[in-house]
């Protein structure tokens, strides 16, 4: 029963993540080699420099800083074409009804994303409206499990930490949420996500 809520975007409120795979697989397959599934689990909640350099890692090729820049514009743009159709019904299920719920419970509420494009999605999902605070890849440099996005958003709502619940779907982000003294309910399948105070397999779940 916290005051404020801090939510994640990916893979949270949208499923973002489907475009972040195929996106990074189509240049992943274009530099010649591909990469599991479950490698690609690694890049959920990881900014788009780091995740660019543990897949060129996983494929054993080495770039210049210059090309880097450009590899990681190159998916960002097959990225921003897909996330251009996004429209309200890419919400994950029960997403709006939590968030009506939340504010009519008058939680503070606050996005804690890596994403460079969080203000974007808000806005094409048509959820902005509901946010106190953003904070998103833009303003902070330091990755999940970094606590440093989320204690950024309590700073926003003026909270305390302690006063903070935080909701993530990756590894990271419940590393990052517990390193920054917030409780965490995980978002995801049985037995994932094992740290998490709290274990949902969408928000729906928790609307009255
Ligand atoms: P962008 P989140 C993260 O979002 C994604 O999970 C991660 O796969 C992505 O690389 C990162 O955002 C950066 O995204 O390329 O749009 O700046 O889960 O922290 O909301
Ligand atoms: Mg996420």
């Amino acid at each position: 029963n916290r005051p404020a809520y801090i939510f994640d975007l990916d893979g949270v409120l949208v499923d973002t993540a489907v475009f972040h795979y195929e996106a990074w697989k189509r240049l992943a397959n274009e530099l010649g080699f591909d990469f599991t599934v479950a490698q690609n689990e690694q890049l959920k909640g990881v900014s788009r420099v780091e995740s660019l350099e543990k897949i060129l890692a996983w494929g054993g090729v080495e770039k210049t800083d210059a090309e880097k820049l450009e590899l990681a514009k190159k998916k960002n743009d097959w990225y921003l074409e897909m996330v251009a159709k996004m429209t309200a019904s890419d919400l994950l299920p029960g997403v709006l009804a939590f968030l009506e719920q939340a504010r009519a419970e008058g939680k503070k509420i606050a996005l804690g994303s890596a994403s460079k494009n969080a203000p974007l999605i808000l806005d094409k999902t048509g959820i902005a409206r509901f946010f106190d605070a953003i904070v998103d890849g833009n303003e902070v440099s330091l990755s999940k499990p970094n606590p440093e996005v989320f204690l950024c958003a309590a700073r926003k709502l003026e909270v305390q930490p302690a006063d903070c619940l935080v909701f993530e779907d990756a590894e990271a982000g419940v590393a990052a949420a517990i390193a920054g003294g917030m409780a965490v309910v995980g978002i995801g399948e049985e037995g994932a996500l094992p740290d998490a105070d709290a274990l949902v397999a969408n928000l729906g779940k928790l609307v009255k």
